[in-house]
């Protein structure tokens, strides 16, 4: 099985080329961003709690972001890999799919992140915001805050992959056709 942790601050293209890989690769899209914001479209209890959160910048509790993500790996038995996006966010995170996918005996392959200049993380996120409806993209204190959050909590996860020779470092910068032949030729090399 190829599993991918596609990684980055806000902006950086994580969703944008999960798109395109999984196309590829064949592979199943896990992306905790988009759980939780179907969640939040259908009114759930966990949407509603999520939200609290979200709006401000801030992490969903980790209880909350395993679990959700657990359900969609047992749902998905026959799947040949999974990219995931915008998840593990947190060590603990992190900790947690280790001992899921060990269960499966198919370990993370590798961590792809996407580096990519604040200046730039921040014009993506307010271009986005104006016609996608998405509040967190269109108040440029909320992206502050999630940069900032993603340098404090989401940054060590990096050194937790980097531990397992498994981090690679990819250039954000550019066309998006470039940064996704960047990424598929790092996979091609694995
Ligand atoms: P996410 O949905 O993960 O949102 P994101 O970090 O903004 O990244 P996204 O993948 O959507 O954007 P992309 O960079 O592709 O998270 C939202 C919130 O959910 C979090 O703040 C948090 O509250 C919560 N959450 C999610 N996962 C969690 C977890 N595991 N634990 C706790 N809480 C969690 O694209 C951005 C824009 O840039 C797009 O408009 C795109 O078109 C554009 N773009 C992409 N590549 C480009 C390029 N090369 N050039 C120009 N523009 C480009």
């Amino acid at each position: 099985m190829l599993n991918l942790v596609l990684f980055g601050p806000p902006g950086a293209g994580k969703g944008t080329q999960a798109a395109k890989l999984l196309e590829k690769y064949q592979l199943v899209h896990l992306s905790t961003g988009d759980i939780l914001r179907s969640e939040l479209a259908a009114q759930t209890e966990l949407g509603l709690e999520a939200k609290k959160f979200m709006e401000k910048g801030e992490l969903v509790s980790d209880a909350v972001v395993i679990g959700m993500i657990e359900g969609k790996i047992d749902s998905n038995t026959g799947a040949k890999g999974f990219i995931f996006d915008g998840f593990p966010r947190t060590t603990a995170q992190a900790k947690a799919l280790d001992k899921m996918l060990e269960k499966k005996n198919s370990p993370i392959t590798c961590m792809l992140a996407l580096e990519v200049e604040k200046e730039e993380l921040i014009k993506r996120l307010l271009l986005r915001g104006k016609d996608s409806g998405r509040a967190d993209d269109q108040d440029q204190s909320i992206i502050e805050n999630r940069i900032k959050v993603y340098n404090s909590e989401t940054t060590p996860v990096k050194d937790y992959y980097e531990a397992q020779d498994k981090y690679q470092g990819i250039r954000g910068m550019g066309s998006i056709e470039d940064i996704f032949g960047r990424l598929c030729e790092a996979i091609d090399n694995l």
